[in-house]
């Protein structure tokens, strides 16, 4: 099998969850990592692939995709006969979507304002007490489902998980550390060998931002 090109800047930014998920998907892929501050995200090769210059873009075959939600999805349904999304006719498949892209459209905006509304510490403040606020309704739509199953699916692991369990830990004060059932779901996908094998929880390396 002709291995997926992975371009991203490191393990640990949000190629992470795509190269976790084509590991538990057992398809091969190759990393191309590029360095922001040599200009490689600009360069005309890589807008071709990605006008937005952002990380990560896939390239499969002749099938270029950007946005890590988006990349999931296709891979996810691309290699349906790994059973890690549910099939378009399941009643699960609209709770799957669901929690796809909450995951980033939701979830990951307020993860990714702490690191961007800090510069005063006026700014840290309200940004302190928005991310309060916005986990404690995250939690309401989490907890009831985690207190009785171990996946966000009834029926069991799926791409949902993954792409969750990438973003949660952005909000591990907020979100994981005062909610036991939010802890255990961690601690369990972050023991799956294709997370261990992917490195998607250690600390990152900066060295190419
Ligand atoms: N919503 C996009 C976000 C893409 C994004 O912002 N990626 C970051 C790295 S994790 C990036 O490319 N940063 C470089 C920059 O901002 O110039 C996704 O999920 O793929």
């Amino acid at each position: 099998m002709q291995p997926i090109d992975i371009y991203c800047m490191a393990n640990q930014d949000r190629s992470d969850r795509v190269r976790w998920l084509l590991e538990e998907l057992e398809v091969p892929f190759k990393d191309h990592y590029l360095k922001k501050k040599s200009g490689d995200m600009d360069s005309p090769e890589y807008r071709k692939l990605n006008p937005t210059g952002r990380v990560p873009t896939i390239k499969d075959g002749e099938t270029v995709v950007f946005e890590s939600g988006a990349i999931c999805l296709y891979l996810a349904d691309k290699f349906q006969n790994k059973n890690l999304a549910p099939k378009l006719d399941s009643p699960e498949r609209a709770a799957y979507l669901q929690w796809m892209v909450w995951s980033v459209a939701s979830l990951e905006c307020v993860v990714a304002r702490m690191y961007t509304h800090v510069r005063t510490e006026e700014e840290k403040k309200e940004t302190h007490r928005f991310t309060q606020e916005q986990c404690e309704a995250f939690k309401l739509a989490l907890l009831p489902i985690l207190e009785k199953q171990d996946y966000i699916l009834k029926s069991g692991f799926s791409a949902a998980d993954i792409m969750l369990a990438a973003v949660i830990p952005g909000a591990w004060d907020f979100l994981v550390e005062p909610n036991p059932a939010i802890k255990n779901y961690m601690e369990r996908l972050m023991k799956r060998p294709a997370a261990i094998k992917t490195k998607v929880f250690e600390m990152p390396d900066m060295s190419g931002f």
